[in-house]
């Protein structure tokens, strides 16, 4: 069984995260999804996400990709998961492209391209001003 494992925020879920899961899952046979915590993502400085863990959580889980959900909450945690769920592919989007180069020494890493014209920062703009979200 091939295993893939890919992380995130998945603030404001939309179809830019939807489509790097879909393309995530269909590289292999089981999916792992890791959610970052808010220490995590105001460390990294995130600060303003808009959806709570558990909110981002459940939006995962709705989209219907994961076979597993995990919480990303310290620095170094990618290579601890990788070894100990015996992941064979790391999959993140084009946007990181070559950042997690130094992973392919425990699994292949892949890059999936990008979803144009959509991001959480986006969304959360509008929702503080109070526009009305189609996602
Ligand atoms: N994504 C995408 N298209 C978009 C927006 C996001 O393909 N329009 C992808 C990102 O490339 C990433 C995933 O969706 O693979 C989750 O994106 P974010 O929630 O922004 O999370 P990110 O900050 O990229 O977290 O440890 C955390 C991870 O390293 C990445």
């Amino acid at each position: 069984m091939k295993k893939v494992i890919t992380y995130g925020t998945f603030d404001l879920l939309h179809q830019g995260h939807i489509n790097l899961l879909r393309r995530a899952k269909a590289l292999g046979d089981y999916l792992i999804v890791g959610v970052t915590t808010e220490e995590f993502d105001l460390a990294r400085g995130k600060t303003n996400i808009h959806d709570s863990i558990q909110t981002r959580i459940e939006a995962v889980k709705a989209t219907g990709y994961a076979d597993e959900i995990i919480v990303e909450d310290y620095v170094g945690q990618k290579i601890d998961d990788i070894v100990r769920l015996g992941v064979d592919i790391f999959a993140i989007g084009s946007d990181w492209k070559g950042k997690f180069d130094y992973l392919k020494k425990y699994c292949s890493v892949v890059y999936l391209p990008r979803t144009k014209g959509i991001s959480s920062t986006m969304l959360r703009e509008a929702v503080k001003d109070g526009k009305n979200l189609i996602r």
